[in-house]
């Protein structure tokens, strides 16, 4: 760990290393009770070693009708960067955004006050992540707890369109194929009503559907683990890859965002 950021984990990022399939920390998972209160329990994945001190965590809720299952594929992919990683499930898989929203910070507050790896995780670095209305919840979670540190809403769906009052940097996900929250009617209004002041991006995924979030994807893991080292490990080594501006590609059809960034 560098002296100038007590956060930092892990070597300097490269391309490569960011677009691999794992991280450079070997990955052990815990299973949590659906009998616990506030969400329907789930999954954490976390470094095995405890010889870089504590991570920061982020929390993952999928979308209707779905089950912690189709994010599974985020936990050792993002734990292996080094975070704590806790994919959930809801309390009813046909729970609406908001209550995925207080779910989703349930979900943290277990992680970080009573779960059998509460002692390896910084509690005041904490993030969200979700699918579809488990996206429209990251926003709500981040609307409800302005100390977050990173969201990443993923083709997300709410009938709330407008989020100026979020204060958590935000990476919004959609794509272009989305027929269930296009993203005329969702990422787009979602990421123009985030205020202007805020460290923020659109990223739309090209040749892509509302349920590829549910599938390894190459694309989706390098701006997430780039937003969230940027974001919860303060890591300005990744920097590098969100400014200036990724360009459209094969794989990204429209990428905005504020750069440089601000906090
Ligand atoms: O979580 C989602 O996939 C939400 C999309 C949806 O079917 O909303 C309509 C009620
Ligand atoms: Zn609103």
């Amino acid at each position: 760990q560098a002296a100038d950021n007590p956060y930092q984990r892990g070597p300097a990022p490269t391309v490569s290393s960011i677009e691999a399939s794992r991280g450079t920390y070997a990955v052990s998972e815990t299973s949590v009770s659906s009998l616990v209160s506030g969400f329907g329990g789930g999954t954490i994945y976390y470094p095995t070693s405890t010889a870089d001190g504590t991570f920061g965590a982020v929390a993952i809720a999928p979308g209707f009708t779905a089950y912690q299952s189709s994010m599974a594929w985020y936990g050792p992919r993002l734990a292996s960067q080094g975070f704590v990683v806790f994919t959930i499930d809801t309390n009813s898989t046909m729970d609406q955004p908001a209550s995925r929203g207080d779910q989703l910070l349930a979900a943290l507050d277990y992680l970080t006050e009573r779960s059998s790896v509460r002692s390896r995780i910084d509690s005041s670095r904490l993030g969200v992540m979700g699918h579809s209305m488990g996206g429209g919840g990251t926003l709500e979670a981040a609307k409800d707890r302005p100390s977050l540190k990173a969201a990443i809403p993923l083709t997300g769906w709410n009938t709330d369109k407008t989020w100026p009052e979020v204060r958590t940097p935000t990476l919004v996900v959609g794509a272009d194929g989305d027929t269930v929250a296009s993203v005329g009617s969702h990422s787009e209004p979602f990421y123009n009503s985030l205020p202007s002041t805020l460290d923020k991006a659109y990223l739309e995924l090209r040749n892509a559907s509302h349920f590829t979030p549910n599938s390894s994807n190459t694309t989706i893991a390098k701006y997430s683990i780039s937003w969230l080292k940027r974001f919860i490990d303060n890591d300005t080594r990744y920097e590098q890859f969100l400014c200036p501006l990724p360009q459209a590609s094969l794989t990204i059809a429209e990428y905005r965002g504020t750069c440089p960034h601000s906090s």
